[in-house]
């Protein structure tokens, strides 16, 4: 299939850089959001999120001349709908905005065309959801207009590197709506493009991060031993990965962000009888931040009038997106455990909890702080100098739930370094 102007439906963190990188290989590009805010940014060279290198890409595109901001779609030889699939509180699927979307492309459906659905949906969402909602433009899906499934597969942090270098699943509803899917990504990706049917495609991406998800779960849960155990569970981890069959993953403070946090719950929601396992997972992750807050509380005490500075308010290192944080999770069981809670987090110095205090610098964080919390592994975080914090900070303890501190340089700054994972022989 030739393919020379695609129409790209949502700007958020695969949008955005997927219709950059197609208006950088020289395709028209109309890259579409229904939010205003979101649009009027964009189109005055602004960037309303943040992942290295975006910034200078998307600017690139828009002077390229290939790509343009707009709030509707318009006619194009592929759509690409790439909006959110959150989770209503009872953890079911919330397709309204693929919905929404498919229905939007619809007065701009011609023969020929090709869609793709990259948001991660449950099993079955791009036949039974978007095909027929596509076909009320009166042509038929697969006869008049090519339809796959391609998930997303690109890690926040690295997003423009991995959209380019990682293989890419194509799930067409027939073979040759797989191979005009081929046609379109090969524009742009270097890693292998394979090709299978679009409920195979939105299974496989459901499984990766479900297993990454049950791995994170079972770290956490070695780690809650070791504390029982009173073991260094970063120790045992390293020595168990020594293993040549064995890859044990980190664990934290509870798995966050729009993807890990969410999509197993799709896989439960379609047949909760056989997903016991993924279930589990789900919740030993969601308890984390509870654990981790009692750990605090088992070796501080009482945490009420505490002041306590937190680092990190992202779901992960390096990232400003605060959706399903378990960072915060955690802020808030310690204001509702009595504690006064100043965060910091660098990548979003306009965050707003509730109940908590969030500063502009590290400093305002630390003036009045008792207890120094370090809840994400940002780059900036790994540097923290003892000494220099020890003029700002009134208290000498820190808990380092992300392992990061080389608590013996801590010590002699007369730091009491706490670390998850790593408990101290008997509370202080
Ligand atoms: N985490 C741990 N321990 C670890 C690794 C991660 O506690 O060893 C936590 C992180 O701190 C974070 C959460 O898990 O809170 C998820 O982080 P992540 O880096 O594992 O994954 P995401 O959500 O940023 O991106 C995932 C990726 N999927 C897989 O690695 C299977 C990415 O490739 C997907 O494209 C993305 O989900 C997505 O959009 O679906």
């Amino acid at each position: 299939m030739n393919i020379r102007t695609v129409c790209v439906l949502g700007m958020g963190y695969i949008g955005l850089p997927t219709a950059s990188t197609f208006a950088m290989h020289g395709l028209q590009v109309i890259g579409v959001d229904i939010n205003p805010e979101i649009v009027q940014t964009l189109q005055n060279g602004g960037l309303h999120i943040q992942e290295p290198g975006l910034r200078t890409l998307v600017q690139a595109a828009l002077r390229s001349g290939n790509l343009i901001i707009s709030n509707q779609p318009q006619e194009a030889d592929a759509f690409i709908i790439a909006v959110p699939t959150p989770f209503y509180e009872d953890k079911k699927a919330d397709l309204r905005a693929v919905s929404a979307a498919a229905a939007a492309i619809v007065p701009y459906l011609r023969k020929g065309n090709l869609v793709i659905l990259e948001s991660t949906s449950p099993p079955r969402t791009t036949t039974d959801i978007v095909a027929p909602i596509l076909e009320q433009s009166g042509l038929k899906c697969g006869t008049d207009f090519h339809l796959a499934y391609v998930p997303e597969r690109v890690l926040p942090g690295q997003i423009l590197r991995e959209l380019i270098e990682n293989a890419r699943v194509i799930g067409g509803v027939d073979r040759a709506s797989a191979e005009a899917g081929r046609d379109l990504y090969r524009l742009f990706v270097r890693g292998e493009l394979i090709l299978t049917d679009a409920t195979t495609a939105e299974m496989v991406k459901l499984m990766e991060n479900t297993y990454r998800d049950v791995n994170i779960a079972i770290a956490n849960e070695f780690a809650r031993l070791a504390d029982r155990f009173q073991v260094n569970i970063w120790e045992a981890i390293a020595l168990a990965n020594r293993h040549p069959r064995v890859n044990i993953l980190q664990p934290g403070i509870g798995v966050g962000g729009h993807c890990i946090s969410v999509d197993p719950w799709f896989l439960v929601e379609a047949a909760p009888d056989l997903t016991q396992l993924i279930r589990t997972a789900r919740m030993v992750n969601d308890e984390q931040p509870a654990f981790v807050v009692d750990f605090i509380r088992r070796y501080v005490g009482d945490l009420q009038q505490l002041n306590v500075a937190v680092l990190g308010l992202s779901y992960k290192a390096d990232v400003d997106d605060l959706r399903e944080s378990p960072a915060i999770t955690v802020c808030k069981l310690l204001t509702q455990a009595g504690a006064k809670v100043c965060a910091f987090e660098p990548n979003r110095v306009d965050a707003q909890v509730d109940g908590v205090t969030t500063t502009q610098t590290l400093e305002e964080a630390l003036q009045d702080a008792t207890l120094l919390v370090i809840l994400v592994a940002h780059q900036t975080f790994r540097s923290l100098n003892p000494r220099e914090l020890s003029k700002v900070m009134p208290g000498r303890l820190v808990m380092d739930a992300v392992n990061i501190l080389d608590d013996s340089i801590w010590k002699t700054e007369g730091f009491t370094v706490l670390k998850l994972g790593n408990p101290p022989e008997k509370p202080l």
